[in-house]
């Protein structure tokens, strides 16, 4: 995960990336669906260029439902089919599949007006860090997980996995590099775990994400940890919320540190409530 995206690594993934798309019919573009814009990557339109797309947004039972919805407005209007997802409990993975057909239907029908029948429909998964590509492969191939050999390709090591009908999917995901420049959305990144805490130090992120959270809903911070939201600042919600969670050092003072990491712990685990950070612009 602890990922230096600089210029030269970024060109290379690019490169490798397009290599494998040649091999593919459809690509799976996994977002996060609390942050579906801030876990897109900024070049994903022009890595995948006319290639069928469908965007997963992923780990959807940690997102607030109606935003949800509101996201999937959003990315239709766009001209991308998309659908939400969770991963842990199979959610949506049989859409996956009907929609992949679907999105493919032309190309599989012009393969076999040249007589090449029953060809498999091929599948890469590409998406930011963190966001749940690995565990998407592995709900995909719960059924099925067996290997059907090496494939020349581009590299000796690519793997296709039999999925379900005729789906085969490229073992291996395209881990693609997350926006940094915006300081919000390295936030919502940082918030949700796609950059880990690289970012920023624990206590100004746990003072970002009060501070986010509360401009949401002050329910999220006051129902889970029995605060009362008096309007307060967000260093004086954590230290409130450390007092209530006993997260207390020697001579009485708040750990300000500890508090920080369990609002941060709770918020990434959806104990803080179903919760998007960021809605679409819908016209
Ligand atoms: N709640 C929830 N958690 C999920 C879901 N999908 C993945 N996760 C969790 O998110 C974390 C990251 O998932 P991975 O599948 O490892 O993500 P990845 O995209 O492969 O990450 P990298 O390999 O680091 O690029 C894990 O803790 C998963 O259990 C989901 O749909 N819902
Ligand atoms: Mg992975």
């Amino acid at each position: 995960m602890n990922i230096n995206w600089y210029p030269g690594h970024m060109k290379k993934t690019k490169e490798t990336i397009k290599k494998s798309l040649s091999m593919v019919d459809i690509v799976y573009e996994v977002i996060d669906a609390r942050i579906p814009y801030s876990s897109r990557n900024p070049d994903i339109d022009e890595i995948i260029g006319n290639k069928p797309r469908l965007i997963i947004m992923a780990k959807k039972d940690l997102a607030d439902e109606k935003a949800n919805e509101l996201w999937d407005i959003y990315f239709k209007q766009k001209g991308i089919p998309s659908i939400n997802v969770d991963n842990l409990k199979n959610e949506g993975i049989e859409d996956i599949v009907k929609m992949s057909y679907k999105l493919t239907e032309e190309k599989i029908k012009a393969l076999e007006k040249k007589g090449i029948k029953n060809r498999p429909i091929r599948v890469m998964i590409i998406g930011i860090p963190n966001v749940g590509k690995s565990t998407l492969i592995n709900s995909l191939t719960k059924r099925k997980g067996a290997k059907v050999g090496n494939k020349p390709g581009v590299t000796k090591t690519n793997q296709w996995i039999k999925i379900k009908g005729n789906l085969e999917l490229l073992d291996t995901p395209g881990i693609l590099w997350p926006k940094f420049e915006d300081k919000d959305i390295a936030l919502n990144l940082a918030f949700t775990g796609a950059i880990k805490d690289e970012l920023l130090d624990l206590e100004t992120l746990a003072l970002e994400l009060v501070k986010k959270l509360n401009s949401i809903s002050p329910d999220f911070l006051t129902n889970r940890y029995n605060i009362i939201n008096t309007k307060k600042s967000a260093y004086d919600t954590i230290m409130e919320i450390g007092k209530k969670r006993g997260c207390i050092v020697k001579g009485g003072e708040v750990d300000f540190l500890k508090t920080s990491n369990i609002i941060l712990d709770e918020f990434r685990r959806g104990y803080l409530g179903k919760i998007t950070l960021e809605l679409p612009e819908i016209n």
